[in-house]
Formats: structure tokens, C-alpha cells, sequence
């Protein structure tokens, strides 16, 4: 799966996904990842990206033309869906994470400042996707998470595929508490069920456990 992404800071891309799981699989030649530096898509001579909002406030706006141009250049190599990350858009849930998974590819635009014209949105048919109901200063780490969610989806790039179907069915999201040697740190012991070999009573336990976390993570929001 190839990935595309828009962005006036295409360095903070290289570092993460050379790591783990996501950086193995491009090595291997499962996954492509390409930032696009936003400014080379400029034509002045200041390389501007933003501009001050009609109709006045604070902040300044990401100008269109750059961005539409740069997706158009991307086109010839990627002709997935393009999503726009954006603090108010659609929510991005595992499931939808298993959606884009199966497409052959995405292009990502990140923005930055107060947002971006909404023009872009409509001349490119793009998806607003959220990753979550707090505030981050633009549209990389969003990328970032997507991209990760996605990737991990696309068959062979996480090695075991047991450890995947268990991580698509949404209400295991949260999973059971996990040990490692050694069997008693600082006084604190493993519990006795995962030393003992008893694979059903294993089993039991962990569902048992997940079920726990799950209700004890489930916390009234107090609307503000
Ligand atoms: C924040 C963002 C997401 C997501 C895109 C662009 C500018 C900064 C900003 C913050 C608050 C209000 C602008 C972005 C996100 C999230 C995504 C942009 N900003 N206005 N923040 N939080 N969950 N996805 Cl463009």
C-alpha cells in the first residue's frame, strides 16, 4: 500500500516510520511512505502557505492552490481516497482504519495554523477524519496515526496474524494484563493461572480480565 502525505513538515515523517513494525514493512517493500513538502508546490518567492482568513479573526489559513496542486502531482502515482485530517471531522475508528486498509492507496493533506481553505475539501472530494475529541497544533501527528492504524491492517506487515484478528474486533481493544520473566519483581508475583499450563483456565481468565478493563475504562465525560 502506498502512502502520500501533504505536509509543510515532511521531516517529522522519516524518523517514525523507519521504526518497528510500520519501518520493517517498508523496508521489505509492503508499504510506501512519501511527504510531500507543501512549499515546493509554491510560485512566489517568499514560498507562502498561508494567508489571512476572509471575513477577519485570528490565525492565518492555508492557501489553496498549493495544496490542490500538490495532490494533483501525487495523482499520477496514487489514486486513493484523499483525507484531510481536521479537529472537527469524522471520527476514525478501527473500523474505519480496516476500510482504508483495503484500498491500494491514501493521500493524507496536513495543515497547519487555524486551517485549511475549504475549497480544498470540495475540488478534491476529500474525507475529514478526527483522531480524537482534544486539540493538537496540525495535522501531522494525525497522519501519523492514521498512517500507523492503517499500515498494520495491510496483510504480512505485522508477522503474527493472530495478533492482528485479535486487535480488529473492537471490543478487544483494550486486551488482558500481560507479564514477562521474571515471575516475581519487588515482591510483586505474576499471577499463578499464567504460570500454570492450564490453557482453558488461561483463557478464561484473560477474558475475564479484558471484560474488567474494558467496564473500568468506561468513565462518565462531563460535558464542559
Ligand atoms: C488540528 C487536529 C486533529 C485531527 C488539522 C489544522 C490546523 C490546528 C488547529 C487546532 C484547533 C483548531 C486548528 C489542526 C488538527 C485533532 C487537524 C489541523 N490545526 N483549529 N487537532 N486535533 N484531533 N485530526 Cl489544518
Amino acid at each position: 500500500m502506498r502512502f502520500d502525505v501533504v505536509t509543510i513538515f515532511p521531516a517529522m515523517f522519516g524518523p517514525v516510520f523507519r521504526q518497528g513494525v510500520i519501518g520493517r514493512a517498508v523496508e521489505r517493500g509492503l508499504l510506501e511512505l512519501h511527504a510531500h513538502d507543501l512549499r515546493e508546490h509554491t510560485h512566489d518567492r517568499h514560498r507562502q502557505v498561508d494567508d489571512m482568513p476572509f471575513g477577519g479573526g485570528p490565525g492565518m489559513v492555508m492557501k489553496p492552490e498549493p495544496v490542490i496542486e500538490a495532490v494533483e502531482a501525487i495523482r499520477a502515482q496514487n489514486g486513493g481516497p484523499v483525507i484531510i485530517t481536521e479537529p472537527w471531522g469524522e471520527p476514525f475508528h478501527q473500523k474505519l482504519a480496516a476500510e482504508l486498509a483495503g484500498e491500494r492507496g491514501l493521500v493524507i493533506v496536513c495543515g497547519r495554523y487555524e486551517g485549511i481553505d475549504d475549497r480544498v475539501r470540495a475540488a478534491l472530494g476529500a474525507r475529514e477524519v478526527s483522531i480524537g475529541d482534544y486539540v493538537v497544533s496540525g495535522g501531522e501527528i494525525p497522519a501519523m496515526v492514521i498512517i500507523d492504524a492503517v499500515a498494520r491492517l495491510v496483510p504480512g506487515v505485522v508477522g503474527d496474524p493472530g495478533s492482528l484478528a485479535q486487535d480488529s474486533f473492537s471490543d478487544e481493544l483494550t486486551g488482558w494484563p500481560q507479564f514477562t520473566r521474571p515471575a516475581e519483581y519487588r515482591g510483586m508475583a505474576v499471577p499463578e493461572v499464567l504460570l500454570s499450563g492450564d490453557h482453558a483456565r488461561i483463557r478464561q481468565w484473560r477474558r475475564q480480565q479484558a471484560a474488567q478493563r474494558r467496564v473500568s475504562q468506561t468513565k462518565e465525560v462531563k460535558q464542559t
